[in-house]
């Protein structure tokens, strides 16, 4: 996995629309020929005020594998981090805290991310993320390996 680290990050913004051509076209080279094995569905984040610490993401992800997987997080240009986040009810107050082992998703299950639940949390959004916009991401897999995806930003979930 350590040839991921920081990867997109280094890309420069003609390559980066290139990926997203490549994206939309449907498959992206060699970087997710695993990615058979996950199926991600509807990655949105939520509209941010202006210099919020972080935003919240949502996705659905499907093992279509024989092997158990793990979402462990990813990468963004357009924030510092994405880190699994695990929501908890203790004593009247809802608490995250960081998964450092990422979601398990075992073979056939499917792992949903949704508001006042477990999410990915992007960590020091780099810009305002305005209802419209589009953040692409790289989430990184223990056995899939690198994903790539396009959260929407939305103002509110999806009915
Ligand atoms: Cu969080």
């Amino acid at each position: 996995m350590k040839p991921f680290k920081r990867l997109t990050l280094r890309i420069n913004p003609a390559a980066l629309s290139v990926m997203a051509i490549a994206l939309m076209s449907g498959r992206a080279a060699a970087a997710d020929h695993h990615a058979c094995q996950v199926h991600i569905g509807h990655p949105w984040v939520r509209a941010t005020p202006n210099a919020a610490p972080t935003a919240a993401g949502y996705l659905t992800v499907t093992n279509t594998g024989r092997t158990a997987d793990r979402l462990l997080g990813g990468t963004t240009p357009d924030a510092k981090a994405i880190e699994p986040h695990a929501m908890s009810m203790a004593g009247g107050i809802m608490r995250m805290r960081l998964l450092p082992a990422g979601f398990e998703i075992a073979p056939g299950a499917t792992l949903t991310l949704s508001p006042m639940g477990d999410h990915l949390m992007l960590i020091g959004p780099i810009r305002r993320f305005k209802p419209g916009d589009r953040i692409p991401a790289t989430l990184r897999f223990a056995h899939a390996g690198a994903v790539r995806v396009e959260f929407a930003v939305l103002a509110d979930a999806p009915r």
